[in-house]
């Protein structure tokens, strides 16, 4: 794995025209025949040869224009084919032939197997494990797929596009052919096989054409795919109506399967889905798995634009397709549901992943210039920072110069492979504005922190805001220039009315939007009668950090009476993290807790408030968590004490809240059958944030075991399991909730990888023990990338306590097990690994356990690049 840098681009010596797929599928030996027409694109050197590339690969036979290719005329390698004597112009046909073993294909990249089933996974660099080929996503053509194989294994032959036919085809086995018009990159390409059960449905799209939408999911889970299709028919609708964009093929499949190392993939009207991601109904799936659902059909969906019509020039670009489309599956998600709500989950999820890897060793730019392996640069800066630049470039547009913009994009671009500055310019050219300097967001990593301060003169009755950016230093970026950061700002009277200044000089104000642009800059609101509660960063418009010492009473003001409900959560947010930090230090330093009554008084009364909606509440109540506790300490942690600390302060709330939260358990209640509805899954997470209290006033299992027994979907079980396993795991209750649950759902991996992440996130050190035992359950599967994730992966991401014990075995387990992993699924080890991303903010004797966990990583010899890349940075 040597490094790839963005500024060595060029364009391929040759253009291929089409290409031509056979696949003879068999599970240890698949013959792959590719027929590739390409021809030297003008002015290239005639006599540059043509090279292709390979992973693993075995060459089985190579033809020229259909004739035997001298074998001087060829070097090949597992790695790589390289091919001289090519014609100067007119187009030629290779023929290549390579035998593949799908059973044997552990990284579950390229063709493998799953639950019996041939399925694939190229992007981003696995069509180079089926064939020989120009592997880059600019090289763009279209495919026609022939697949044989055995009939009775494989009734069903499916790849992108349109099917073409099928028939018979000698003893035993049949054929289809498919046709994709679309020319598309080889990471879109997709085969399925196998036995599946079948949902179908048709959308007819705007324009009158009807489409044909299946899903594929194992036999007898038919009824769980149901919501999906519903989704699926949502996102077609919302896409033609708020984006314009029509769906383009006959049929649009999707297949569920058990081993996937993504969520979903995008490929060419062929998705091809984590079960996880498609799977549901009430007796097994959470209100979060529906929502997960429904957001990642819209997203795999909405790639067929943002990311298939038009894709990406090369991979240091991936934030052009993830980015621009993970902002749209947001504001879908925000039209199907509560904007509000939707928002404060995206800036939870936001701070608690992307913050973290932008402040640590494995920071780097939304838009990269340097990766050593693609794969490793799946990350929440490239997706949902990516997310978040866009949904700037609207803010500073306004709504219909941002949907223009996009006109163009899809008008221009339709059909080509492109870069971040192509789609910039769409939005300068829509808008007439220059984003040089905005643009500097894809370019310099970090997160900027804003520190603001005000000052009210009530003789001149003026607010001035004076605001300074700071980036802070990166790998590789050490001095940074001031960005254009749009701050949406509203000033508020004592008495929670807004106030509009009669003028602002300063900084440019427009649109309720206060643009920094300086490193320091100083707005003076004018006509401002009384001294104003200022609200900054309203919807989260900047993903940056923000500090502004507003009093308690001012945060409460803002925590009634902001219009915008994000901000109210923000407010409540920002009352509730002074509190818990105290709480962490006092707990370090053996002293008592105690939280100020204000922060305490207007949680309670926001958790009581009618006027609010439940899902609002119960955001409300959940309080930082513990990694967002040690992110704003900074360093020097101890995870331990932030733990105590925050113990301390939730018991403080549920003594104080005590009557409501008994009132919300009682009231909140959701009669009838079950809904996955927005409304109907808010009343149950404020009802369940309201158990959560009283586990806490009651220091009793009991009321947790009621409703454990007494629950009626997976979202209240798993809720009970929750509490009784982590508030008391040595009750007798808890042993018996987990053993009950193993018993009822052992049959349905899904809910067995619930069972497992239930217990990996139990807080404290004996919590190892636990998982290393869990690690010879039976029912934990080593192959099966989702039940890793489950046990291990939740351990290393989310025990603070348990992974982070103070003897540094938590460190040294996940060192062995990644190593374990590494094996089968590099891919998969690296991923989890980036769980050590934050290492240097803990206290010295748990960094010293930390380094020597990587370093026992860093010198085992045979390391995937995957790996040697994560763990050589997180060192770095
Ligand atoms: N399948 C992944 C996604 O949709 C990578 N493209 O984000
Ligand atoms: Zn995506």
């Amino acid at each position: 794995g040597q490094v790839i840098n963005l500024a060595d681009y060029q364009p391929t010596d040759f253009v291929l025209e089409r290409v031509d797929l056979t696949f003879e599928l068999d599970p240890t030996e698949t013959k792959v025949e590719a027929r590739l027409i390409f021809h030297r694109r003008e002015g290239v050197d005639p006599k540059a040869p043509l090279v292709l590339d390979g992973d693993e690969l075995t060459l089985s036979g190579l033809l020229f224009d259909q004739m035997e290719m001298p074998a001087d005329q060829y070097t090949v390698t597992p790695e790589s084919l390289t091919v001289r004597a090519l014609p100067a112009s007119e187009p030629f046909e290779l023929t290549i032939t390579t035998i593949i073993n799908p059973e044997a294909n552990t990284q579950l990249m390229g063709l493998y197997r799953t639950g019996g089933i041939y399925c694939t996974q190229c992007e981003a660099e696995g069509f180079r494990r089926i064939t020989y080929f120009p592997d880059r996503p600019d090289v763009l053509a279209p495919y026609t797929v022939n697949i044989i194989a055995d009939k009775a294994a494989n009734p069903l032959l499916l790849s992108n596009g349109n099917f073409l036919g099928g028939a018979g085809y000698g003893e035993g086995k049949h054929f289809a052919a498919w046709f994709d018009p679309h020319p598309k990159p080889s990471y879109l390409f997709a085969l399925v096989a196998g036995d599946l059960g079948v949902i179908e449905d048709t959308f007819t799209t705007v324009s009158g054409r009807e489409v044909a939408l299946k899903i594929y999911v194992e036999h007898g889970k038919e009824p769980r795919a149901a919501y999906a299709m519903d989704a699926l028919k949502r996102s077609m609708k919302w896409d033609e109506e708020v984006f314009g964009r029509e769906y383009d093929l006959d049929i649009f499949m999707i297949v569920a399967v058990s081993d996937f190392n993504m969520g979903a993939m995008e490929n060419k009207g062929l998705n091809v889905f984590n079960d996880k991601y498609v799977l549901a109904d009430p007796e097994t799936a959470t209100d979060g798995d529906y929502a997960n659902i429904e957001a990642i059909i819209a997203h795999e969906y909405f790639h067929n634009w943002t990311g298939n019509r038009i894709t990406c020039r090369d991979w240091f670009q991936l934030c052009l397709k993830e980015g621009l489309t993970v902002y749209r599956d947001h504001e879908f998600s925000a039209d199907q549901r509560s904007r509000p709500v939707k928002r404060i989950a995206e800036v939870r999820h936001l701070k608690s992943e992307q913050f973290p890897e932008d402040a640590g060793p494995l920071a780097h730019p939304v838009r990269p210039t340097k990766y050593r392996e693609i794969n490793n640069f799946y990350t929440t800066t490239v997706y949902e920072k990516g997310s978040e630049v866009t949904r700037m470039i609207a803010t500073l547009l306004g709504r219909d110069t941002f949907k223009q913009g996009m006109d163009l994009y899809f008008d221009r671009h339709d059909g080509q492979a492109v870069t971040i500055e192509d789609f910039v310019k769409c939005f300068e050219d829509a808008s007439g504005r220059d984003l040089t300097q905005f643009s500097l967001w894809y370019h310099q990593a970090g997160t900027p922190l804003v520190t603001a301060s005000g000052a009210y003169d009530a003789v001149a009755k003026t607010f001035s805001l004076s605001l300074e950016q700071m980036i802070p230093a990166t790998p590789g970026q050490s001095d940074k220039k001031p960005m254009h950061i749009p701050l949406s700002l509203q000033l508020f009277a004592e008495d929670g009315a807004a106030i509009t200044p009669t003028s602002v000089d300063g900084a440019e104000y427009t649109g309720s939007v206060l643009h920094l642009t300086e490193r320091t800059q100083t707005a003076v609101f004018h006509g401002t009668k009384t001294r104003p509660v200022v609200s900054i960063n309203r919807s989260f418009s900047a993903p940056i950090n923000l500090h502004f010492d507003q009093s308690p009473a001012d945060l409460a003001l803002l925590a009634r009476y902001e219009t915008d409900h994000f901000s109210r959560w923000q407010a409540l947010t920002g009352l509730a993290l002074p509190n818990l930090l105290n709480a962490a230090r006092d707990a370090r330093e053996g002293k008592s807790v105690s939280s100020e009554t204000t922060f305490i008084d207007t949680l309670v009364a926001a958790a009581a408030d009618e006027s609010l909606e439940p899902a609002f509440r119960a955001q409300a109540l959940a309080l930082p968590s513990e990694a967002d506790i040690a992110r704003e300490l900074g360093g020097n942690n101890d995870p331990d004490a932030i733990h105590a600390g925050r113990q301390a302060v939730m018991k403080q709330v549920a003594d104080a809240g005590r009557d409501t939260f008994l009132a919300l358990y009682d009231s909140m209640t959701t009669p009838g059958a079950f809904s996955p509805d927005a409304t109907s899954a808010g009343r149950r997470a404020l009802r369940n944030a309201a158990l959560t209290y009283l586990s806490y006033a009651e220091s009793s299992p009991a009321r947790a075991k009621t409703a454990f027994d007494a629950a009626n979907n997976m979202t209240d079980l798993l809720h009970a399991l929750t509490l009784l396993a982590h508030r008391f795991p040595d009750s007798p209750e808890a042993a018996e909730a987990l053993s009950a649950f193993k018993d009822r759902f052992s049959e349905n991996a899904l809910v067995v990888d619930k069972w497992f992440s239930v217990q990996a996130t139990i807080p404290g050190a004996d919590t190892l023990d636990r998982v290393q035992k869990l690690t010879e359950n039976p029912l934990f599967k080593r192959t099966n990338p989702n039940r890793v994730r489950s046990l291990i992966g939740t351990f290393a991401f989310a025990n603070p306590t348990g992974f982070g014990r103070a003897d540094g075995e938590g460190y040294a387990f996940l060192a062995r097990e990644i190593l374990d992993i590494d094996r089968r699924n590099p891919q998969l080890a690296a991923r989890i690994l980036t769980s050590m991303r934050s290492w240097r903010s803990l206290e010295p004797v748990r960094q010293d356990h930390a380094r020597a966990a990587l370093l026992e990583i860093e010198r085992t010899a045979e390391l995937s690049t995957d790996v040697r890349d994560i763990v050589e940075r997180t060192l770095k």
